[in-house]
C-alpha cells in the first residue's frame, strides 16, 4: 500500500524501542496542485549548495526521546537542547540542488533510499505574507519541514508540488529539510521495475514563492472552435466575487469577469482578426498577462487546434506527420544526470528539431522538466507527455490508482498551456487486463474533464500476428483518440532483418496510428563489417529496414522511434557494449551520432516536404 514502507518502518523502530513517531505520517498534506509558472513570481529560488545525510536505516524520520537522531528537527547548532547529536547538517557535505544524488556522490550511483536535505535561509523582518514552499519534483517521496516542523509530504516523482509555510517562517535563521526517499515498491508508479535509472533526489528547483491575499493560482488559455477561452483560478482565503483580467496586448485582448464562488473565472472571446496560430513551422507565442487585485503573472502562450480526422492527426484542421523521436530526461555527457537546465533542454531538443528535422518528441515515461515544453513551445516541436504507468503497476490497488491520478492531474494543470503539448499519454507497455482497463478509463476521464483540447493516448504492445500480418489487437486503444504502438522486430527475437520490411500492420480502430517505438542498440564507435548485434553497422541497417516497413503503412500518422540518446538502465548489465547503458540511442551520451542518426534524419528530410502536406499516401 502507499504509505506501506513508513509503516513497516514504524513497527521495526517501536519494537526496538523507539516510543514516539515524530506524528502523523500517512496522507499527503497538499490539498491542491501547486500554484504555476513560478519563473514569472515573486520568488526565492532555493537552487545552490544544499547540505546533505543519507539515512540508509530512514531513523531520522522518528523523534520521540530519540531526538538525537530526529534529522528533520536540524538541531545541528551549538546550543541545541538535545543531550548529544547523531547527526549534523553543518558538517555534512553538500550537493547541487536542482540535481540528483546518483550523479553527484559516487557512493550514491545506485543509491534508492532516503537521503535528507537541508538549506538554511535567513529572511529579515516580521514574516507576515504568504509563502508556499515549491518543489518542481522529489523522486520519489519527500517529507518536507520548516524549522523542524512537518509541513507535508508528496508522492510521485516528476510533478510539481508546494505547501503553504506562512505560519513555520520567522525572522532570522530558517531551516528547511526535505527527506527525499527514492524507494519504489510494487504500488508506486513506477514499480522498482524500469528498463531507466531512478534518479534520486531533489531534481528540480526549489522555491520559496510569495503571494499576495489573493492570488493566481492557476489559469487555462486555450482555443475552443472559434473563441479563445480562459479560466483563471483564483487562491486566498476569500477569492469569490473577485475581478480577473486576461490581456494579450499585441492582439489588444482585454478579457475581463468575475471569479465565482469557488474563487474561478471563465471568459471567453471570438478569435480576433488577425490571430496567428502556433505550429512546428511557425510557432507564435503571444506575451499574455492573468492578474486580479494585487496579483499579476505573466506568460508566453501559443494557441493552436489539434483534432483527428479518421486515422489523420489534424493540426490546425491540416493533416500533418509527426516525424518524431523519443527521449529521456538524461542531460548530455558521460556522467548522465537528471538536472534538467534550459541548456540541456535546448541542446536535447535542438538536436531533434535541427539536426534530426523532427517536427515532434515523445517525452518518455514521466513528465519532463517544466523547461523542456516551455523550449520545445518556443523552437517548435510538438510533445507527447507520459505518466509513468510503466509495464506492470499494482491495477487493483486504488491507492496506486490515486497515486497516478494525482500525477496526472499535477502534470496537466502545470503544461496544458504549452501550445507543444498535443498528446496526453496514460502510459507505456502494460498488461492486457480488465482492472489495467478500469485503471485507465478513470485517467482518460480525470484528464479529459481538465483538458479537452489535446488528444488521448497510450503506448501499446499488444499485437496479434498471423504470419506476417500484425493486428494491434488491445481493447485500450477504444479508449484513446491516438493508437501507438512500440514494436522491435528485427532486434528483440530470432526474425533476420530481411523479414522487416515485410511486415504489414493492421490497426482495426481506424483511428491515428503511430509507432511510439522502434530500436536497436549500438555502441558508438563499434564498427562491424558482419553486422553484429551493437554494431553501428547493424543499428544503421535495423533503421532502414524499420524505415521501409514504416513507409508501407497506410495511413501511417507518425512514429517516435527509440530513442534520441543512450540512457543509463540498471537492466543493460553487457560489459563489452553496454556498461549499464541503454544503447538503442541515435547519439552516445556525448552527444555523437552514430550512422542510424543520418539513416533517420534522411528519412526525415525526404518526407517533411511530403508530410507537411498531408499524411503518406
Ligand atoms: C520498450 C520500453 C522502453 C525500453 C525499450 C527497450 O518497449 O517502452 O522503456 O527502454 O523497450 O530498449 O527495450
Amino acid at each position: 500500500m502507499k504509505q506501506a514502507i513508513w509503516s513497516v518502518l514504524l513497527a521495526v523502530c517501536l519494537a526496538g524501542n523507539f516510543v514516539e513517531a515524530s506524528e502523523e505520517i500517512s496522507g499527503n498534506a497538499a490539498d491542491q496542485t501547486a500554484l504555476i509558472n513560478i519563473e514569472a513570481r515573486d520568488a526565492i529560488d532555493l537552487s545552490g549548495e544544499w547540505h546533505y545525510i543519507v539515512d540508509p536505516q530512514k531513523i531520522g524520520i522518528l523523534r520521540g526521546d530519540r531526538r538525537r537522531t530526529a534529522v528533520f528537527e536540524d538541531q545541528s547548532e551549538p546550543n541545541s537542547p538535545v543531550d548529544f547529536l547523531e547527526y549534523n547538517f553543518n558538517a555534512a557535505p553538500v550537493m547541487t540542488v536542482p540535481g540528483d544524488w546518483n550523479g553527484q556522490d559516487p557512493t550514491l550511483h545506485w543509491f534508492e533510499g532516503l537521503v535528507w536535505f537541508r538549506k538554511v535561509l535567513q529572511l529579515e523582518g516580521p514574516q507576515t505574507a504568504r509563502r508556499f514552499l515549491h518543489i518542481g519534483a522529489a523522486n520519489y517521496k519527500a517529507l518536507v519541514y520548516v524549522n523542524g516542523e512537518k509541513v507535508g509530504e508528496h508522492e510521485g516523482g516528476f510533478t510539481p508540488f508546494a505547501f503553504d509555510v506562512t505560519t513555520q517562517l520567522k525572522e532570522g535563521r530558517n531551516s528547511i529539510v526535505i527527506g527525499v526517499d527514492a524507494t519504489h515498491s510494487d504500488d508506486s508508479v513506477p514499480t522498482p521495475i524500469t528498463d531507466w535509472k531512478t534518479y534520486g533526489g531533489l531534481t528540480r528547483p526549489v522555491h520559496l514563492v510569495t503571494v499576495p491575499d489573493t492570488w493566481v493560482h492557476d489559469y487555462f488559455l486555450r482555443l475552443s472552435g472559434d473563441r479563445i477561452l480562459a479560466t483563471v483560478r483564483l487562491g486566498g482565503a476569500d477569492p469569490g466575487e473577485r475581478t480577473v483580467t486576461v490581456r494579450i496586448p499585441e492582439l489588444d485582448i482585454k478579457l475581463k469577469g468575475k471569479s465565482d464562488s469557488s474563487g474561478t473565472a471563465s471568459l471567453e472571446m471570438d478569435i480576433p482578426a488577425g490571430m496567428q496560430l502556433w505550429s512546428p513551422e511557425a510557432p507564435k507565442l503571444y506575451d499574455v498577462s492573468i492578474s486580479s487585485a494585487k496579483d499579476e503573472v505573466v506568460d508566453r502562450i501559443g494557441f493552436r487546434t489539434v483534432a483527428t480526422r479518421g486515422s489523420e492527426i489534424l493540426l490546425n484542421g491540416e493533416a500533418i506527420f509527426l516525424r518524431g523521436i523519443s527521449l529521456h530526461e538524461e542531460a548530455l555527457g558521460a556522467i548522465a544526470s537528471r538536472a534538467f537546465s534550459e541548456e540541456d533542454a535546448r541542446a536535447m531538443l535542438g538536436i531533434a528539431k535541427n539536426d534530426l528535422n523532427a517536427n515532434f518528441v515523445r517525452l518518455a515515461h514521466y513528465p519532463h522538466a517544466e523547461v523542456m515544453t516551455r523550449v520545445a513551445d518556443e523552437m517548435g516541436l510538438l510533445v507527447w507527455s507520459e505518466i509513468p504507468v510503466y509495464w506492470d503497476v499494482a491495477f487493483d490497488n486504488p491507492q496506486t490508482l490515486e497515486t497516478a491520478l494525482r500525477m496526472q492531474e499535477e502534470n496537466i494543470v502545470r503544461d496544458r498551456n504549452r501550445a507543444s503539448i498535443i498528446f496526453w499519454s496514460v502510459g507505456n507497455e502494460t498488461p492486457q487486463t480488465e482492472e489495467r482497463l478500469a485503471f485507465f478509463d478513470a485517467m482518460i476521464q480525470a484528464a479529459r474533464a481538465m483538458d479537452d483540447t489535446r488528444l488521448m493516448t497510450a503506448a501499446l504492445h499488444n499485437v496479434r500476428s498471423e504470419g506476417q500480418v500484425y493486428v494491434v489487437d488491445d481493447p485500450l486503444a477504444e479508449l484513446i483518440d491516438v493508437v501507438a504502438v512500440n514494436t522491435y522486430q528485427g532486434w528483440y527475437g530470432r526474425a533476420p532483418l530481411t523479414r522487416v520490411p515485410g511486415a504489414e500492420w493492421q490497426n482495426p480502430s481506424g483511428k491515428p496510428f503511430l509507432f511510439s517505438e522502434f530500436g536497436a542498440g549500438a555502441k558508438y564507435g563499434f564498427h562491424d563489417p558482419e553486422m553484429e548485434k551493437y554494431s553501428e553497422e547493424f543499428q544503421q541497417a535495423y533503421y532502414k529496414v524499420t524505415l521501409e516497413m514504416v513507409a508501407k503503412v497506410p495511413g501511417l500518422a507518425g512514429l517516435s522511434p527509440w530513442i534520441l540518446k543512450d540512457f543509463q538502465s540498471p537492466r543493460r548489465m553487457h560489459h563489452e557494449y553496454q556498461d549499464y547503458w541503454n544503447r538503442k540511442g541515435l547519439i552516445s551520451p556525448e552527444g555523437d551520432k552514430k550512422l542510424a542518426f543520418y539513416v533517420l534524419r534522411d528519412y526525415y528530410t525526404e518526407i517533411s516536404n511530403k508530410a507537411d502536406k498531408g499524411q503518406q499516401e
